[in-house]
């Protein structure tokens, strides 16, 4: 909005020096000034647009915070009028409300754009401070709000991709899997997109491979420590867990670096990142959220998006899915494992396969 005040004064700067000389050439009764060319004449510029985008974390290590960023950059260049600014909230939940109430009160801002189910409450009262500013919120639901549009993915249906796989490697014969069939996972927190979407999910997943393989689940209770994430992982392994599906953002790392040291496995979400250990890394699920930022962004400045909106994605929509396009997958899972994978994934990728998301909110 601030761009709004300069091109004010830009503009009543330009009246002040070209108007009066217009009229004195009036008054003269001279040769009227030859027309601008049509390629001289002022081109009507667009409103600026700003969004501030607001990390509810920090953006390295978290997958869906790194393609946030990633969907509004690609949006936001492709508008002359468009533009962004990151701002990282860190990991005390209690400060991120102040946090975003200061960045509406800049006045900067058109758009605030944000990712985690935990944002719309963080954002209702910022909105009832600031009525003219909306919100596009994703990886979260809140319908009916007029100045919000949330956007959810079925996270019912990418724990189920890795649940599945998770299954059929513990009771596999692959070089890193034990003889118990037992999985387990990592989080960084529990909220009710996890305990009624990702948990469930994941247990329905490995109970389908087998309904006997059992989930050990262990809380971190933050999103960074990864030396406290590599020693839940290792308590896991001693207890017989042969694959780990770990939803800790940058506390991963930690996960990923006590699996690859005893030789087992490790799933995880949101995006394809087998390259950051190959062999160790078994199974990605993603959600398309650079692709949803993207086209969101542009329906928000384009003045298209309907606010109040609640979209939720699934597999068959193409939002959520798992990458069997990987050679690193193909490389890490034995080839049994794989078909019987590839089934289920194109019975999900064809809708003849699906799970509802519960109402949670
Ligand atoms: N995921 C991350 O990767 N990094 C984070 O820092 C992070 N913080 C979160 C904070 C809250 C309050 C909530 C509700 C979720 C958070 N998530 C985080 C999880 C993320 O929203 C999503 O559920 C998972 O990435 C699985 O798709």
């Amino acid at each position: 909005m601030r761009k709004h005040y300069r091109l004010l004064i830009i503009t009543a700067l330009a009246f002040c020096l070209f108007v009066p000389f217009g009229y004195a050439a009036k008054e003269d009764k001279g040769p009227e000034p030859a027309e601008p060319a049509e390629e001289d004449a002022p081109v009507k510029a667009a409103e600026p647009y700003d969004i501030g985008v607001f990390i509810p974390g920090v953006v390295a290590g978290s997958p869906l915070y790194e393609l946030l960023v990633a969907g509004v950059e690609k949006a936001a260049a492709e508008y002359d009028h468009v533009g962004f600014k990151v701002i990282e909230g860190g990991f005390n939940q209690a400060g991120w409300e102040e946090k975003v109430m200061s960045m509406a009160a800049t006045g900067e801002y058109e758009l605030i754009l944000t990712s985690n189910g935990a944002m719309p409450w963080v954002c209702i009262p910022v909105a009832e401070a600031f009525p003219d500013l909306k919100f596009l919120i994703v990886d979260a639901i809140l319908p009916d709000h007029p100045q919000m549009a949330t956007v959810l993915y079925n996270q019912v249906e990418q724990a189920f991709f890795v649940g599945y796989l998770g299954g059929l490697i513990t009771r596999s014969n692959m070089s890193g899997a034990t003889p118990d069939l037992k999985v387990g996972m990592i989080v960084g927190q529990q909220y009710p997109a996890m305990d009624r979407m990702i948990v469930p999910g994941f247990e329905k997943g490995a109970k389908a491979a087998d309904a006997a393989v059992t989930n050990d689940f262990r809380v971190l209770g933050n999103w960074y420590d990864a030396n406290k994430a590599a020693e839940l992982a290792n308590s896991m392994m001693d207890a017989g867990v042969d694959v780990i599906l770990t939803v800790a953002g940058g506390a991963n790392q930690g996960v990923i670096k006590a699996v690859q040291e005893r030789g087992r496995y490790v799933l995880y979400l949101d995006d394809d990142n087998y390259a950051l250990a190959p062999g160790t890394i078994v199974g990605c699920a993603v959600l398309k959220q650079e692709r949803v930022v993207y086209e969101k962004v542009k329906e928000a400045v384009e003045g298209t998006l309907t606010w109040g909106e609640a979209v939720i994605l699934n597999t068959r929509d193409g939002y959520v899915d798992f990458v069997d396009s990987n050679p690193l997958y193909e490389q890490a899972v034995s080839e049994d494992v794989r078909a019987e994978m590839a089934v289920m994934l194109e019975d999900m990728r064809g809708g003849r396969v699906s799970f509802d998301v519960p109402k949670f909110w």
